[in-house]
This record gives C-alpha cells, structure tokens and sequence, in this order.
C-alpha cells in the first residue's frame, strides 16, 4: 500500500500523539512520568512553502537523565530540546533567547542555509549575548536528519543539542513510526565540566615532558592520556565519561518506542556527542541503512553501524514481537547507551545487554553508495586541496595542515567549482570532519560513495570529499570532536573571486 505524502503525514501525526500518550501512561516510575521521551516520536510537518516560527532558549536547567539529576545547560527543559522540524524549501525563524551566564550561538547543522545565518560567532554570525535575543532566518534548502548545536567553546558538551528534521515533500515514506533517537557522551554535572576537561587535557599535555611538536602527531596516542586522566578508555577518544545517553536518559531509565509486532519504524539516529565514535546495533534485527547526512543512499543491510560524532544515519526495522534494547556501545568500552523498542510482552534486559550485532562488521560509509540522483557531480574538480589531519597529546594541540586554527591558512574555493578536499588523517585515532553549508560526494571518482556533510575520516586513512561551491560565503571545516576543534583543529573554506 503507499500512500500519498498528505495521507502518511495525517496518519504519521495521530500516531505521533497516540504514542506520545501511551509512552506517558506506561511510566512506572516518578521520574518516568515527569521526563517523557523528548524526542518519541515527532509529528510531521504539514505542508511545504510555509513559514514557521519557533523560539528556543538556551538555560541553565536541572535534568533528570534517569535517576541522575544533573544540573547543566539545555535548549528548554529537556536534553535533548524539542526537535525543530520543517519541510524542505520553508521559511524558518528562530527567536533564539540566551539566558546562559555567558554568550552563545546556534548552529544549524546539515542545513546548507545562507552564510550569515550559519551560526559561527566571527565568522558568520555575531554571538548572542547573555538575556539578548538573536533570530535567525533562513531557508532550508534540504530536507533529512540534521540538528542544531551552539558554535560556542565546549557549549555542545553540555545539554545543548536536540533534532531539526526536514521533511522531503517527494519521499514516499512507507513506515508506521517515526523516531528520533539522540546519542550522547555526558560528564557535565557528574564528573568534571567539560571546560575543567579541556584544562586538564592541556596541562597534561604540557607537563607530560615529551614535549614539542610530533608532525606524526597522535602517534603516541590517547591510551596514556585516558591513564592520565584515570579513565578506563583504551581505543575510544580523549575523555572518559561516565554517563552514555540516548535522548537524554541512561541506560537503566531506557526511552522506549512502543509499537506493534510487523510494525515498520524510521529510525533517525543524530551523533550530539562530544568525544565518542559509537557503533549501534538493534538486538533481534538487522538495521537497513536508507539515508547519512540527510542523504538517499542504496540500502544496505547492517547488523551494526558505526557512526561518529556530527554524523546522523536513518534506518528501517521491520519489527519482531518483543523488548529489543538498541544499543549504541562507544570506541574504548566504558558502559553503553541504549533505548528500548517494545512491541510485546517480555522482561528488560540488563542495562549492560550488547546485541549479537555488535559483534558483526559495522556499516560505515566504505559500504555506502548514493542513491540515484543524489550524487553530486565529481569530474574535473577545478581544485584539488589537501586536509590533513594530525596532532598530538603533549602540547594538546589538533591541527589542520599543520596548524591550530589561529594560524590557518582557509582553504579556497571559486563560486560554481567543484572542489576537491584531499582529506589525509595522519594520527591514530579517527576524526569526524564536517564542512559547513555543503554537502560533499565521497569517492576516488563520481558517484561512488554516500553523499554527506560529515565524515568519519579513520585513523591513518584517508578520503577525498568533492564539493560543489554554490553556496558563497566563509564557512567553517572543522573536526566534530568538540575537544579537538578547541585545540585547533578547524580551517575555513573561503569563496574567493
Ligand atoms: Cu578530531
């Protein structure tokens, strides 16, 4: 059966609220009850070529992650905000009111909107103000998974993220549910701010004694940081973290998804994390890969996909009858994040449960191929740029082509050029780069790979990201490890004449 766009979104709505109530309902606890999903599930935008206004206020709030009450910063009252969502081609305005101690700004990421709504404070957009209001106004070009964070210091390692979902008029859908499913890394209120992170990592790394500047940098690796530190990180990034959420909650107080048995469920899954490459499996189900970045690509097939931070993947489930925990383990172990899908009678497993599909090769984008008429066009790139990727622990510097960010030399582009970004990762651990306002074509030639905006480039290893300049403005290229982007590691791709 397909239905129209109108029918699905109709329908899609009022299971949105019938679910919403029954999530509410099934509470069995106090802290159930007073901190439904925030993000289970989303209603649809209703038609395209609208104006919508939101406003959306940055805050310091007091949270309950389930059983943990923390006090942190947050759009509204929940982790993640309420999700923004919008149809391909709307006016947006966002009246954004900062009521934090000190400035802020918003960045809309995945949307490829104008240059001067981008949300870079010096570079695109002036930062907000404590208690002023800044509104941003633009229109969404492109419709999929995106989110929206501050460009601000280490602000996104804190509550402040949630989804902005835009729906594509023309996508058929073809599923029962919708949901949106929000993986983060959390320290904040529980161990050390990440600011206190961030100055231990830097007086670590100037009193370890090695010492200098190692063009081979990363080599030494993060394992003797994390003993540094007192984690019990091996492989995984440069924080330990005691906490792993989805939409806000622990493990051990799961979001939940209720459905029914054959139901089909598009899941939209949104890395907001700081520091953590995670992998994600659904325990008793394959996931079909359908979109990265907002972008179509052949379905795949996966026991498990590894997605980094920035990054956002959609899959379809097609339901069993039970309580199947989706789980997202992080690089380096250290606990789980997890939600549960819940379709039938059963006990919860224990919150420390990994789905078999762990164990499987994860999906990453070597496995993906755009979908037809999503590639963007890749022969003869006027330019051809090198990225390189590299850094080290003592100093903690991350660098792009060699240096931090106060002393880069932007990458350049000519309005109408395709554009190459060579992008070389010279350490040892792996790094999500996203380029702001495009989108960019992965392959050695065209077509080959998915279409995405950011990229988990691994360690050691390489991809070359083509680029099609149509959007003029200063935009930023950054690592999406919050940490590693304070320590440098961002450039800027520059419209030149
Ligand atoms: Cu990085």
């Amino acid at each position: 059966m397909s239905m129209t766009r109108r029918q699905f979104v109709s329908a899609l709505g009022i299971a949105g609220m019938a679910t919403g109530i029954a999530s509410c309902a099934s509470g069995t606890g106090a802290d159930s009850r007073s901190t439904p999903s925030a993000t289970t599930p989303v209603t649809p935008a209703a038609s395209a070529g609208a104006t919508r206004s939101f406003t959306l206020v940055a805050q310091p709030v007091s949270v309950d992650l389930g059983g943990t009450v923390v006090d942190t910063w947050a759009y509204g009252d929940s982790i993640p905000g309420t999700p923004l969502r919008a149809v391909a081609g709307d006016r947006v305005k966002v009246a954004f009111s900062n009521r934090l101690p000190t400035a802020s700004s918003v960045h809309w990421h995945g949307l490829a909107i104008r240059n001067d709504m981008d949300g870079v404070p010096g570079v695109t957009t002036p930062e907000t103000l404590p208690g002023e209001t800044f509104t941003f106004d633009f229109v969404v070009p492109n419709s999929g998974t995106h989110w929206f964070h501050p460009h601000h210091g280490l602000q996104m390692d804190r509550g402040l993220y949630s989804a902005f979902i835009v729906d594509d008029p023309a996508e058929p859908g073809g599923y029962d549910h919708e949901w949106v499913v929000v993986l983060d890394d959390w320290t904040d209120g529980i161990g050390p701010s990440p600011d206190a992170i961030l100055a231990d990592l830097r007086a670590a790394g100037a009193s370890s004694g090695s010492g200098g500047h190692d063009s081979m940098g990363g080599m030494m690796g993060h394992d003797g940081m994390g003993g540094m530190m007192g984690g019990t990180h091996g492989a995984g990034g440069d924080v330990s973290y005691p906490l792993y959420l989805v939409n806000g909650r622990a493990p051990t107080d799961p979001d939940t998804l209720p459905a029914r048995p054959g139901e089909r469920v598009r899941i939209r899954i949104v890395n907001a994390s700081a520091d953590t490459v995670f992998t994600v499996a659904l325990e008793g189900h394959d996931l079909t890969v359908t979109h990265t970045d907002g972008f179509s690509v052949l379905p795949v097939v996966a026991s498990s996909l590894r997605i980094g931070m920035g990054e956002r993947y959609d899959v379809l489930v097609t339901l069993a009858d039970g309580v199947f925990p989706l789980v997202a383990e992080p690089d380096g172990g250290g606990g789980v994040a997890r939600a549960l899908i819940r379709t039938g009678s059963g006990p919860v497993p224990p919150d420390s449960f990994r789905p078999g599909g762990l164990q499987g090769y994860p999906v990453t984008v070597d496995s993906l191929r755009a979908a037809p008429g999503t590639a963007l066009p890749t022969d003869d790139a006027a330019s051809v740029q090198d990225v390189l990727l590299s850094g080290s622990m003592a100093p903690y510097e991350w660098t792009i082509n060699g240096t931090t960010y106060d002393r880069t030399t932007p990458l350049t582009i000519r309005r109408g050029q395709t554009g190459r970004l060579r992008i070389r990762n010279m350490s040892m651990m792996s790094h999500p780069l996203h380029v702001h306002g495009h989108s960019f074509q992965l392959g050695p030639a065209g077509g080959l790979g998915p279409r995405k905006d950011t990229v988990l480039v691994p360690a050691m290893g390489g991809v070359n990201a083509d680029l099609l300049a149509d959007n003029p403005g200063s935009w930023m290229v950054h690592c999406h490890n919050a940490y590693h982007a304070e320590a440098g590691m961002m450039t800027r791709l520059d419209y030149v004449a």
